[in-house]
């Protein structure tokens, strides 16, 4: 019977789904250059970021010495957002700023 109809003889189907982590929060990555003035990116980091005035010159400071700098740990859809407006702000101001989103 079960032969016949493979299926019918109350196996249970099983399978085993390999899963990929999707990270639930993403970072906001501020990226050093040589041409945005220090000041346009403390009231990127005000304006966008939320900091204030002191936290602001600390990222802005720490991405100046080291390269990059954290800017804050969003939901993905908030962390594009920010990153993108703090792009199109650069840009539209003349200045090559980059904010890359990556895994928290
Ligand atoms: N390095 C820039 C300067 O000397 C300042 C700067 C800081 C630029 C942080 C980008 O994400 C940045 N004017």
């Amino acid at each position: 019977m079960s032969e016949q109809h493979p299926g019918t003889g109350g196996e249970v189907a099983e399978r085993t789904r390999v899963q990929t982590r999707r990270p639930t929060m993403w970072k906001v990555v501020l990226l050093n250059d040589d041409y945005t003035p220090m000041e346009f990116v403390v009231y990127l980091l005000e304006s966008i970021f939320e900091k204030s005035p002191a936290e602001a010159y600390r990222v802005m400071m720490l991405v100046h010495t080291e390269g990059r700098g954290l800017c804050g740990v969003y939901p993905y859809d908030i962390a594009e957002t920010r990153a993108a407006r703090t792009e199109e702000l650069a840009r539209s101001a003349g200045y090559p700023l980059k904010a890359v989103v990556e895994e928290d």
